[in-house]
């Protein structure tokens, strides 16, 4: 009977592990340094056990193709950064590369040639292991767009390829982990297509960000929202390419394994200015420019969550019933942006698809000190970590009979751990399996929206 036992609760473990989506990648800015009073965020900001990942954006390329800095300080932030593993050591830290002011430029000279791209990728490997950091995330923006020529397709394809072999070699050499190599791609269809081999850059990285948002923006003639779940070309100025559920799809159908995709989560609004006070005011009302610049992001039609939080005082949600997605207005402003609700649906979308995992951009920009929303500190990121069911799993160390499984609170912290030993069970002594308790398998799978039909049938059939 106890062996039986073990079987099934080790069966019941792996089903969990099955719709698992534990990894969270979440982006560190290195602009956020700079925003006045509450707003300003500093690697001690950063919570280590809200995310598997932290991603450090933006280092840049020098005119000869070396990878470097981009901010004078960024050496001591690198520090405070990378030091955030010594409070979570199953914490992965990598640095992107590039970004959307860097641009195209220094990346098609870059990979221009063998030598370049040979430079490029030896002085990453000695930029990445001097700061100590797990891995480099390429955010070329984009291959073939931006003033890069079409043959740039390709070439980052020979990119990716190269600094694979060479983190290999690099790991072989030197007997440590490899290096991760990640890239953070387009989402819009008409960019993809010139600018990725999906299938074969998919062989070569370990995780593959797509960034799911600023599908609109204030340039538009009508307001819509940035990151919609699902279509919404019924409304004016609407594509159909231009949704979170079409690009997924997209990459998955192109070649790229579901496991490695990560879906992008936005922790920021865009804003719009209504053409008229008195006329339409839901998606697709015509609109002319941006709302008035966030007091602490400071920037033309964008407001960070705790800025939004500001603005609905004295407004109401709206949502967007086909797009599963959030706006608000208030006088001539409108913002379309994501809350708790449309996470959950997202996330729902993610684990049903089987997407490998999310990742958010940014930190900085959730209310991350509670300031703002009156829903405790990092209350998106924060659900956004419990909905991908990175609850704490039961702790094997120091199991009692009773184990407590709350969801929101202690979440992170043996979760980040749990995410890098899926085989944990196997190390597991026969005894606190038996402690564990078939209750808490069964309440561990509940939250992990496994099939409870499916685990009680086959606990019938014994
Ligand atoms: C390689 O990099 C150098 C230095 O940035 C640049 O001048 C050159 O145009 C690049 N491309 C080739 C094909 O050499
Ligand atoms: C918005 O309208 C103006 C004037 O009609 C037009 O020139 C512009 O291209 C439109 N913008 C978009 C994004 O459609
Ligand atoms: C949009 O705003 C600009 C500047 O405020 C103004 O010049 C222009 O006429 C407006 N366009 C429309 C279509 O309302
Ligand atoms: C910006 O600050 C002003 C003055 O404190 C305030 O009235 C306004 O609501 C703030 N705007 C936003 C978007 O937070
Ligand atoms: C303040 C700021 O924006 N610093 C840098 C952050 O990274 C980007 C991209 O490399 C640089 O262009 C910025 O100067």
């Amino acid at each position: 009977m106890m062996t039986k036992f073990i079987f099934l609760a080790g069966f019941s473990l792996a089903l969990c592990h099955f719709g698992w989506s534990s990894e969270l990648i979440c982006y560190f800015t290195n602009w956020s340094q700079y925003r006045p009073g509450v707003g300003k965020y500093m690697p001690e900001n950063v919570d280590p056990h809200l995310c598997t990942h932290l991603i450090y954006a933006f280092s840049a390329i020098n005119p000869v193709n070396e990878l470097i800095t981009s901010e004078s300080n960024d050496e001591t932030l690198y520090k405070s950064f990378n030091g955030l593993k010594e409070k979570n050591p199953s914490l992965k830290t990598l640095l992107a590369v590039g970004g959307w002011t860097f641009g195209s430029e220094q990346f098609s000279i870059m990979v221009s040639s063998p030598a370049n791209r040979t430079t490029f990728i030896q002085s990453s490997i000695t930029f990445l292991r001097k700061h100590g950091f797990d891995g480099l995330d390429l955010d070329w923006e984009y291959p073939g767009s931006r003033g890069s020529p079409p043959e740039d397709k390709q070439r980052f394809t020979l990119l990716c390829k190269e600094l694979l072999e060479a983190y290999e070699a690099d790991s072989a050499a030197t007997g440590r982990p490899r290096l991760m190599l990640t890239a953070a791609v387009a989402a819009f269809k008409g960019t993809i297509d010139e600018a990725y081999e999906i299938s074969e850059i998919a062989k070569y990285l370990d995780f593959i960000n797509v960034m799911t948002y600023d599908f609109y923006g204030s340039f538009e003639n009508f307001t819509r929202h940035n990151s919609p779940l699902y279509d919404g070309s019924g409304y004016p100025g609407g594509n159909i390419y231009y949704n979170t559920d079409f690009a997924m799809r997209y990459w998955r159908d192109q070649g790229a394994p579901v496991e490695k995709l990560r879906m992008g989560f936005a922790t920021y609004g865009r804003t719009f200015r209504l053409s008229s006070l008195s006329g339409p005011s839901g998606v697709g009302a015509p609109a002319n420019g941006s709302g008035s610049a966030g007091n602490y992001t400071r920037e033309d039609g964008f407001w960070s969550y705790y800025e939004i939080c500001t603005f609905l005082q004295g407004t109401s949600v709206e949502w967007i019933e086909d797009q599963k997605v959030p706006y608000a207005t208030k006088g001539q402003e409108w913002v379309g942006f994501d809350n708790k609700e449309s996470f959950e649906i997202k996330v729902n979308y993610l684990k049903k698809e089987k997407f490998g995992g999310a990742f958010v951009w940014a930190l900085d920009l959730d209310d991350f000190k509670g300031q703002f929303c009156d829903q405790g500190e990092y209350p998106l990121i924060g659900h956004l970590s419990t909905l991908l069911n990175r609850v704490s799993p039961p702790d094997f160390s120091t199991v009692s009979p009773n184990p407590t499984h709350e969801p929101g609170k202690t979440t992170a912290s043996s979760a980040g751990s749990y995410a890098t030993r899926p085989h944990v069970l196997i190390a597991c002594p026969i005894k606190c399996i038996a402690l564990m308790g078939l209750s808490s398998i069964l309440a561990a799978c509940a939250v992990t929206g496994v099939r409870m039909n499916l685990m009680l049938s086959l606990f019938h059939s014994y």
